[in-house]
């Protein structure tokens, strides 16, 4: 007998139902509001590479990847997909990169994305200095129904009247002379009766136009019924024993009588809940609430300012599949309460922003008397895999800050823009989530069923210690990093940057003027894209 499981048709059927309800019930943007494309950062064996993944926006849709090796002497370039519940032998051949002309780093490849789901894509760099294969987590989700030119339009109109007239034009033609010997005119007979064939053939031709038109509008119906629609959440603050929670329920009506897709651990927090300041962006907090169960979620609430926030909830599911939830709450004012961490990371800054230019960057002072720098020099919008925010951090007496890893990162960024359309979480790793990442990495045949790896990924050390790219330990990091992204769409952005020194979290602000033009690229789709 096999080791398999005994079962394998009870397991393939629990696997559908949690990819449905990870997938068919919840799939957004990605892992952010507003902001579709993929950026990553990372090695493929020896090649230092960064990656970017132009989402379509449509399933099925062609994707554009760009590939930046960074350094060695890359001789070949491949991607290839993995479906994330599918291995290497239910995965497409792999797709060879062309280099892009004038940039001797960049390679290019288009790739289709045939599903709604959560993909590996394994991309593979080889050459003289060896091979190796970096995985990238990315979500394919419908999230626009593109509409048809007018030009195109009008082509089909004419066409189809052509053919339509054409057919009646026959089949009278047919009736009444086909079976006329050359040169024989019809009677009043054949006439009338081509006339009667005409008609019969009109009107059947204009029940089979009827009965077209509806397939197509029940097919788009369709398709329109599987765009992006995020699953409800709704935030709310309580006072409860001398202290105040912010609480965080995921109460879509589509998960009523369902099983929800299990939670992992990213950076080793279910969910990371952020705060927003709505009005002037002025405080964001950076939360990590606790299960109380699999869809009620609370976190000891920080003196915040009174107002009105938006809340985001980052979370990963089992899949490899991440995603944005977005509630809004109030905070009151009154009365004035006791403050004492739920979690030991969760933090908050009311730190104000200073202006980037992209000439000169900024310097934004931090709570520890030290400074951020934004680095001047690269463009504030860009199409390409160059694209990267950079910053250095400085100790109060200006020497290059030694900066400790801070829920397993160097760094991490919060961006939002001016009408909270556009939200996302970066670190020098890129958009992907780290647990997404891992979720692809480390699946095997035996984490068919639900909730295996993600305790498998929990045991592995809160999933810090689980990848070796990804160990930092409590090595020091360089004072200087760079987080790879483009900005979605043009307007003002805020920019949180998170780091930690000395054993305290610091927080950087910065206001960024994204223009429109520069290269805009595939970017100027996600313009158009409800971002929540
Ligand atoms: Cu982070």
């Amino acid at each position: 007998m096999s080791a398999r499981p005994a079962r394998p048709l009870a397991a393939a059927r629990a696997l559908c139902a949690a990819a449905a309800l990870a997938l068919g019930f919840a799939p957004p943007a990605s892992a952010h509001v507003g902001s579709p494309d993929t950026w990553f950062e990372g090695a493929a064996g020896p090649y230092p590479v960064r990656v970017v993944v132009r989402a379509p926006g449509v399933v099925p849709g062609l994707a554009e990847i760009d590939v930046r090796v960074l350094s060695g002497r890359p001789e070949h370039v491949t991607v290839q997909l993995y479906g994330w519940n599918v291995g290497a032998r239910g995965a497409p051949a792999p797709d060879e990169a062309k280099r892009v002309p004038g940039d001797a780093q960049l390679w290019s490849v288009n790739l289709w994305f045939m599903e709604s789901t959560s993909y590996g894509v394994h991309l593979g760099v080889s050459g003289p200095d060896g091979s190796g294969v970096a995985v990238i987590p990315v979500q394919t989700v419908a999230t626009q129904r593109l509409a048809m030119t007018p030009g195109l339009a009008a082509t089909l109109l004419a066409l189809a009247l052509f053919l339509v007239f054409g057919l009646v034009t026959v089949v009278g033609a047919a009736v009444r002379e086909s079976s006329l010997p050359p040169g024989v005119e019809p009677d009043a007979r054949q006439r009338g009766r081509a006339r009667v064939a005409m008609a019969v053939a009109a009107v059947l031709l204009a029940a089979a136009l009827y009965g077209g038109r509806n397939w197509w509008g029940s097919v788009d119906r369709g398709y329109v019924k599987g765009l992006y629609r995020p699953m409800h959440a709704s935030a709310s603050v309580a006072d409860s024993a001398g202290a105040r929670w912010v609480r965080f329920a995921i109460d879509d009506e589509r998960l009523t009588g369902r099983r929800w897709s299990p939670l992992i651990p990213d950076h080793g927090k279910l969910m990371h809940l952020f705060l927003v300041n709505k009005t002037d962006m002025s405080t964001m907090a950076h939360l990590h609430p606790l299960l109380r169960d699999s869809t009620h979620f609370a976190a000891a609430l920080p003196p915040l300012p009174a107002g009105a926030y938006d809340v985001y909830a980052d979370i990963v599911h089992e899949s490899g599949f991440a995603q944005t939830l977005t509630a809004a709450v109030v905070v009151p004012g009154d009365p004035p309460h006791a403050y004492t961490a739920s979690d030991a990371d969760d933090s908050w800054s009311e730190t104000p922003a200073v202006r980037v230019t992209s000439a000169s960057g900024a310097s934004c002072p931090l709570a520890d008397g030290g400074t951020m720098l934004w680095l001047g020099g690269a463009a504030l919008s860009s199409g390409r895999a160059d694209a990267q925010l950079r910053f250095r951090v400085l100790a109060p007496r200006g020497a290059p800050a030694r900066l400790e890893p801070f829920l397993g990162m160097a760094a991490h960024a919060i961006v939002r823009n001016a009408d909270g359309s556009v939200f996302a979480h970066l670190h020098p790793t890129g958009s992907v989530a780290m647990a997404s990442e891992m979720a692809l990495t480390m699946r095997t045949p035996a984490d068919s069923i639900p909730g295996t790896l993600g305790r498998r990924l929990t045991a592995a050390g809160d999933g810090m210690s689980a990848m070796p790219d990804m160990n930092m330990g409590t090595a020091e990091l360089p004072a200087e990093f760079g987080i790879p992204w483009g900005f979605p769409k043009p307007g003002r952005y805020r920019v949180w940057v998170q780091v930690r020194r000395a054993g305290s979290i610091e927080t950087g602000a910065f206001d960024v003027d994204v223009t429109g033009g520069a290269e805009p690229g595939r970017g100027a789709q996600a313009a158009n894209l409800p971002g929540r």
